[in-house]
């Protein structure tokens, strides 16, 4: 890692660091690898470094379309817990909040991870019932989650209101080792330290067709940049993966459906923790800068447009301002879009496919962020083996077929 002084810190930013080394090279595509990820958003990169550090596989490339993160990694809330409800979810969730708890250490690279808690509001009886049923399964799973009274919540994070509101707060689960993590860090981090172990992350590289071979087993990827050849493809590619598997001639159970998030200008310290209700569709926690990071439900309607309705955010907005209202005077600096890629149980897919040496990694909708090493790790897993780790066993494509459904609606309900 590079260390500069005050003084040249100074000098470099008024001479638009020029003499900064980036932090990964810019690789030229190969003919061949022994694997080929595609998509370089967190997932991507993650499963990659993942492939090179614990299963030594360190002939590999990530290929993506556009910039590294400058998918849904790059476009989220940061929002990290595992309070799922099933047996499978909170082991799957729970295993990427504990490599979240070192992944600064392992990655060498600081991505803020920030374990300031994750407060999920109640606002009908329905709710309370829904959200204690989370609270009971989780602890019985070894997952952190307790319940608090409307005052416990209040006094958590005192800029809430709790009565005398369209939105009356009856009560809050609250996960203490949930909270946030940098985004961008966390697609940096993974990407220099896969570069370091050989990988090779190529940029502006869109993926336009997967070749099989005469015995039907994926063999290379055709991309804007040429044909590359591996024995292994796995796709991560969030919104685009049935786009990408179709190729393949997979059919994937998927709907991509835009989701939009927003930032306000910064103020001080005046947020400890995050807050989610998933009734009102609104979820709010205040970014390391300042910003009041405020996020919506997903639009009504499929499309692969990165923008999102603006009555949405609008209704997000009311709901942000009823619940705070001291937030009412805060100006919005910026809003965006990201394409969410929705399964019909609102759980993901890590797993083998039909067409062999094809893995995928797909269907975390609005919620894989927090998944982010999880997912990377046990794809990596699937990918070296050729067969799931015990924990993303349930998560098949077949599922859909077989109707061993893993049904998180309720857990993912704030933007799904
Ligand atoms: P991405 O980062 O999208 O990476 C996929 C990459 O594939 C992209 O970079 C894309 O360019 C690339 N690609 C696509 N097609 C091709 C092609 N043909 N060839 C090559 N490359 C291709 N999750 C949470 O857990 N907590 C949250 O608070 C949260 N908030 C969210 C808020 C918003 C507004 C959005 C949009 C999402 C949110 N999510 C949240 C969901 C989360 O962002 C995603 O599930 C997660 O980041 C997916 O990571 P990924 O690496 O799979 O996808
Ligand atoms: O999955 O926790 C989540 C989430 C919050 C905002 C969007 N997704």
């Amino acid at each position: 890692m590079q260390r500069f002084s005050g003084l040249s810190l100074i000098r470099r930013g008024l001479t638009g660091q020029r003499g900064w080394q980036p932090q990964w090279r810019q690789a030229e595509p190969k003919a061949a690898y022994d694997a080929i990820i595609v998509g370089g958003g967190g997932h991507g990169l993650g499963a990659a470094f993942y492939l090179a550090k614990e299963h030594g596989l360190t002939r590999v490339a990530v290929l993506e379309k556009g910039w590294i993160g400058g998918g849904n990694t790059g476009r989220n809330t940061t929002i990290i817990r595992s309070n799922y409800l099933f047996d499978e979810s909170a082991a799957l969730y729970d295993h990427s909040v504990q490599l979240w708890e070192s992944l600064s250490q392992v990655l060498n690279y600081n991505v803020m991870f920030s374990q300031r808690g994750v407060m999920m509001l109640a606002h009908t009886v329905h709710d309370v019932q829904v959200s204690q049923r989370h609270v009971h399964a989780n602890r019985a799973n070894g997952v952190d989650n307790e319940w608090l009274t409307p005052e416990e919540a209040r006094a958590r994070c005192p800029l809430l209101k709790i009565d005398d509101i369209r939105y009356p707060v009856l009560g809050a689960a609250f996960q203490r080792r949930g909270g946030t993590a940098r985004h961008d860090a966390v697609a940096w981090g993974f990407a220099r330290a896969a570069d370091a172990l050989g990988v090779d992350i190529i940029e502006n590289c869109e993926v336009l067709g997967i070749e099989r071979d005469a015995g039907g087993a994926a063999c290379a990827v055709n991309t804007t940049r040429g044909v590359i050849r591996a024995p292994k493809i796995g796709v991560s590619a969030a919104g685009h993966s049935s786009v990408i598997m179709r190729m393949a001639g997979v059919d994937l159970p998927i709907e991509s459906y835009p989701l939009q998030a927003l930032v306000s200008e910064p103020v001080k310290s005046i947020f400890p923790c995050v807050v989610m209700s998933n009734t009102i569709h609104a979820y709010i926690s205040q970014s390391d800068k300042g910003e009041m990071v405020i996020g919506a439900g997903t639009d009504a309607y499929t499309s692969y447009t990165q923008r999102g309705g603006l009555h949405i955010s609008r209704h997000a907005l009311e709901a942000i301002c009823e619940l705070f209202p001291t937030l009412r005077r805060l100006r919005m600096l910026r809003c965006w879009g990201g394409i969410v890629d929705v399964t019909p149980d609102r759980s993901p897919i890590i797993a083998k496919t039909p067409v062999p040496g094809l893995y995928v990694n797909c269907g975390w909708g609005t919620g894989g962020f927090k998944a982010t090493p999880g997912a990377a790790h046990l794809l990596a897993w699937t990918i070296a083996h050729d067969a799931p780790h015990p924990i993303n066993a349930p998560f098949t494509i077949e599922r859909f077929r077989d109707g061993n459904l893993i049904d998180e609606a309720a857990a993912a309900a704030v933007a799904h």
